[in-house]
């Protein structure tokens, strides 16, 4: 190779080769059952983004459907785990938080995104906080969960720049009584909004109902003030881990700078394909859903400008 090849080409490599995002991802392990880590690293990682996790609590199994679990509570870990990486320097694009155990848990990690912040040459805070405020589903409170919890939670939103309930958890956080759907798409419109008053400037709420019969999300950008629905037929049955897929494809997807309405449909389109061919094969759905095999499809509809 010439001279003058080799720089050409130092110069390209220099142009596509740019760092890694970094995720810090506060979740609990749950040993079986796809969902919260086991689903949130994949995702990541088939995105390319780093994904350094804090563990919340270390289960056996999920807590949906499941009895004789075990429960291994970590929250003394959490800030201290956080309090070394602060220590070595390390900053992160966005804070990710689902799980925790308990209200005294949300005390602990509180803190975390101030401690691990990054900051743009200008000073200017960089770090996405997204909060997944995992607690219910089907209009149920989660097995351990109560309303000192939901209180907890809706305090702990409040410093978030994204949240990502789903339906049963927008309700709880707003205060309103949960309604099975359809949904009025007006209705809708209306909590996202009120969402975002509590401070967030995006949110999303997963399993919205709309007409016939069809599911998926509605999404509020305060900022830009749009609004905009992506719903896919529904599959019938429940799936268990699918809001850990769907928040964490969308972060996924606005880390690598997709707009907020194309995450959406790739974070979808993921969490669609999977309970389609679970739904299809006739898994022991409380293991979770056969995303694995769609995370190469994901992995292009993520670099697909469009
Ligand atoms: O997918 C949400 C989730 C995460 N972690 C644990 C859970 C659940 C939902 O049931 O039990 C431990």
């Amino acid at each position: 190779m010439n001279k003058m090849t080799s720089k050409s080409s130092n110069k390209q490599v220099k142009k596509v080769i740019g760092p890694e995002k970094k995720v810090c991802a506060l979740h609990d392990i749950s040993c079986a059952g796809r969902c919260s880590l086991t689903v949130v690293l994949p995702v990541l990682s088939v995105a390319g983004i780093e994904c350094n996790v804090i563990p919340t609590a270390i289960l056996s199994t999920h807590t949906g459907e499941f009895t004789g679990y075990t429960f291994r509570d970590l929250t003394d870990d959490i800030p201290l785990i956080a309090d070394h990486w602060q220590s070595l320097g390390r900053t992160y694009d966005a804070v990710y938080s689902g799980f925790f155990g308990s209200a005294q848990q949300l005390k602990a990690a509180a803190d975390i995104p101030e401690k691990l912040r990054k900051r743009d040459k200008d000073g200017r805070n960089t770090t996405l906080v997204m909060v997944d405020p995992v607690m219910a589903d089907a209009g149920k409170l989660y097995t351990g969960f109560d309303m000192l919890f939901v209180d907890g939670m809706r305090e702990y939103c409040k410093t978030a720049d994204i949240i990502v309930p789903n339906m049963t958890e927008a309700c709880l956080l707003l205060g309103k009584n949960y309604d099975e759907g359809p949904h009025d798409l007006n209705e809708v419109k209306k909590m996202t909004k009120e969402l975002s008053e509590l401070g967030p400037s995006i949110t999303v709420i997963t399993g919205v109902k709309g007409g016939n019969g069809n599911y998926g999300a509605a999404y509020f950008d305060r900022e830009k003030n749009t609004f905009g629905t992506d719903l896919k037929i529904m599959i019938p049955g429940r799936y268990y881990g699918t809001g850990d897929l769907f928040a964490s494809a969308l972060l996924a997807g606005l880390l690598k700078d997709l707009s907020l309405e194309r995450a959406c449909d790739v974070a979808l389109d993921l969490v669609h394909r999977s309970i389609e061919r679970t739904y299809k094969t006739g898994a022991d759905v409380r293991y979770g859903v056969d995303f694995e095999t769609f995370l190469g499809r994901f992995a292009k509809d993520l670099n697909r400008r469009i």
